[in-house]
């Protein structure tokens, strides 16, 4: 499935308020780069993300690898993603039965669904872990995984197309999937991670793609950079030029 319309254009198609309040950001700010803020620590996350700040539309997080995580350091990134007008993306593919997504989206230490705007979860255990998302926040938006950027994983063909149909059937909640680029229909959004100027991997499995391919080629619609930006000497510099390139690559697409 393949589309050529605009952001603006798409707006008003997507069910989801989180979905809508996104591409507003992306509008807005001219930004369709996510960041991935995968530190350790809350003073780095919190200079990321005031570094980055002005250049993204999502940051992505992983709560569960900050070490010295309280309220405090959530009430101060909840703060900076206001100021500078982007969503926080928890990570963290739920994958369980219903019952217990229930529980680690609300409860725990990390209480995700009080600060988190968008989540992401497997449908490995079917519809229940979407179900439960659903009914413990509607403030919170979720992306399915429905393709992922490591070598030899197993979203692929039926499980890709079943992520679709999940998607569909409960569109009020389900804004987007994590996908490679642009795998169904507008009123959905394509996130997609793995994304570095440098093409290549890591020791691990990890697979680059460049942001002129994901967003021009393959249709994505949100790149998510890690490392790409994380490790640059200086991320602000780095985030802009990854903006640029990201922007320039999604208005060279929809030809304007
Ligand atoms: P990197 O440093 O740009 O490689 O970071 C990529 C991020 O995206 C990292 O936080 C992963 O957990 C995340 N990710 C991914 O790399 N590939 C996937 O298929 C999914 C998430 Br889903």
């Amino acid at each position: 499935a393949s589309h050529n319309l605009s952001f603006e254009q798409r707006l008003s198609m997507i069910r989801n308020k989180v979905g809508r309040r996104l591409l507003e950001i992306v509008l807005k700010k001219q930004s369709n780069l996510a960041v991935a803020a995968d530190v350790t620590t809350s003073q780095e996350l919190l200079s990321i993300a005031s570094q980055v700040g002005p250049h993204i539309c999502v940051l992505k997080t992983h709560v569960d690898i900050i070490e010295d995580w309280n309220e405090t350091v959530c009430e101060q990134l909840v703060h900076l993603a206001k100021s500078h007008q982007f969503l926080i993306f928890e990570d963290r593919k739920f994958a369980d039965i219903g019952n217990t997504v229930e529980l680690q989206f609300t409860g725990g230490i990390f209480h995700i669904s009080q600060w988190a705007d968008i989540v992401n979860a497997h449908i490995i255990a079917g519809p229940g872990t979407i179900q439960a998302l659903r009914k413990a926040s509607e403030h919170c938006g979720i992306l399915l995984l429905a393709q992922m950027s490591s070598k030899g994983n197993l979203a692929v063909e039926e499980y890709t197309q079943k992520a679709i149909q999940f998607a569909k059937q409960y569109e009020d909640a389900v804004f987007g999937f994590i996908s490679m680029g642009c795998i169904g229909e507008p009123n959905f959004i394509y996130f997609t991670p793995g994304v570095k100027l440098e093409k290549g991997g890591d020791s691990l499995g990890q697979q680059y793609t460049d942001p002129k391919t994901v967003i021009g080629i393959q249709k994505s619609d949100i790149a998510i950079v890690g490392r790409g930006i994380i490790h640059a000497s200086d991320r602000k510099e780095a985030a802009l030029t990854y903006q640029k390139a990201c922007w320039d690559a999604y208005v060279q697409r929809i030809g304007k």
